[in-house]
């Protein structure tokens, strides 16, 4: 395939809530008002098109925008598989720039074995060795791997000792939840309280493909013979999933030639060191098992130009000053294991939305930010709050207390600051160097 110079598609990939959704949003409006600086001259390119894609995936960029616009609400969450926008503009050189971008939800990344597996056999022995590997993973799968030993057992029993297992390793941070519809619905993680509710989860489908239940799981090759129609069952059901869901999302990410890989920073460290190791985890899945060869060709597509990848620490507005270097370094901290010759890397931090303004005064060094807050009558009103930011390490502690730091990650309103488009830090940055037009 010959990449036409100034053609690009570029993944955006990133964990529920890291800013993927809200990036591209304020990418799209900025540059379609001119307010981004691009190309080697930084300046506000011409010739700027937002295209209307005819594709039920098409990313809902006029939707985000007018929820913004009208309602100061932030852009819905993602609910499709996958979402793509595309545009073009000039930025004062002989070629226009045609940019795709696809919207990847991170949990999505977990059903990636699916999609290397050539059937659900090889699927099955990819899982079941990939418990052996880790002593947490094998202790949360031990009650659904000892039933594998009786092909007496029930579907109903499989499938609800699969899910705890499931619920186990999300517990415990662990990234390989697959399928991925398992615990997310329309894109939204479930409520942690339902999840944790044994009734809830017995009812809970593994996978629903419209109004009909289509449980699968892994089973050993010895059960086709031995209980065939518990592994037929789950052979049709993972062939159909493969097809509705993995094939086509997996296809957009083989097709682009550049990622931009949103870290949600500040969450994670709201979270806690497990969320921290998930992440790591995610990451390192990405980069080494998920794609062998990957890369190599990918640099054959592009005639020998790396493939980029930029590192984004998104809503860079919630801190200001010495934290923001600190921002920047646990970023880097986190990701720099990954670097390669093979791949050119970005390390960034981002506001793609400001919705933060610095302190006055005693409150320097801190955040005001818009909320909503009942008033006396129980109606919802607009007010203002200080966000006391905690000093952020400058680099990862071994263990740490993530109760510090919740309030990072506070309801906020998208603007303290009235401004339409957005007022963003770093989308600029970002786009010249992932089309390669920053240099002088
Ligand atoms: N302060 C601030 N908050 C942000 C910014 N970007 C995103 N957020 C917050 O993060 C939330 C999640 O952002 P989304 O863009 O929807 O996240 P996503 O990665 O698309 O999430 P999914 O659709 O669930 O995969 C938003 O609703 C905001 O509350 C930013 O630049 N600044
Ligand atoms: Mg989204």
């Amino acid at each position: 395939m010959f990449n036409f110079i100034g053609t690009h598609k570029i993944g955006i990939l990133g964990d529920a809530s890291s800013g993927k959704t809200v990036f591209l949003t304020s990418l799209l409006w900025n540059l379609e008002e001119g307010k981004l600086r691009l190309g080697a001259t930084h300046e506000p390119p011409t010739d700027v098109k937002i295209h209307k894609l005819d594709d039920p995936h098409a990313f809902d960029y006029a939707g985000s925008k007018r929820k913004c616009k009208n309602s100061n609400k932030w852009p819905a969450k993602t609910t499709s598989e996958y979402s793509v926008a595309a545009c073009s503009y000039k930025p004062h050189t002989l070629f226009p720039r045609d940019l795709t971008f696809v919207d990847i939800p991170g949990e999505r990344m977990a059903d990636l074995l699916i999609w290397q597996c050539h059937d659900y056999a090889e699927w099955s022995a990819a899982m079941i060795q990939s418990w052996r590997e880790s002593d947490t993973l094998s202790t949360c799968m031990q009650a659904y791997v000892e039933l594998l030993n009786h092909p007496q057992a029930r579907k109903e029993e499989l499938a609800r000792e699969y899910k705890k297992g499931m619920r186990e390793l999300l517990r415990n941070y662990i990234p390989q939840i697959s399928p991925s519809t398992l615990f997310f619905n329309d894109g939204r993680l479930e409520k942690m309280a339902d999840i944790d509710d044994d009734a809830w989860l017995e009812k809970r489908s593994i996978w629903r493909h419209g109004d009909a239940a289509c449980d699968f799981f892994p089973l050993p090759p010895e059960w086709e013979e031995s209980a065939e129609d518990r592994y037929l069952s789950c052979w049709r059901n993972f062939n159909l999933y493969k097809k509705t869901i993995i094939k086509p999302l997996f296809s957009q990410i083989g097709s682009c030639d550049h990622f931009i890989i949103c870290i949600d920073v500040l969450g994670i460290l709201a979270l806690s060191p497990g969320a921290f190791l998930k992440t790591k985890e995610e990451l390192e899945h990405f980069f080494t098992k998920i794609t062998p060869g990957f890369w190599g060709d990918l640099l054959n597509r592009l005639g020998g130009n790396l493939p980029r990848i930029a590192f984004v620490a998104t809503k860079s507005d919630l801190v200001y000053r010495v934290n923001l270097q600190h921002l920047r370094n646990l970023l880097e901290d986190l990701v720099k294991r990954f670097v390669t010759e093979k791949i050119t890397f970005g390390y960034f931090t981002c506001t793609a939305w400001t919705s933060t303004k610095e302190g006055q005064g005693e409150a320097r060094n801190q955040a005001i930010v818009s909320v909503l807050k009942e008033d006396e009558n129980g109606t919802l009103r607009k007010s203002e709050e200080v966000l006391r930011c905690p000093p952020l390490p400058a680099e990862w502690p071994d263990d740490w207390d993530g109760a510090e730091y919740a309030r990072l990650t506070m309801d906020m309103l998208p603007s303290v600051i009235n401004a339409n488009p957005p007022r963003q830090t770093g989308i600029d940055a970002i786009l010249n160097f992932i089309t390669g037009d920053g240099k002088e």
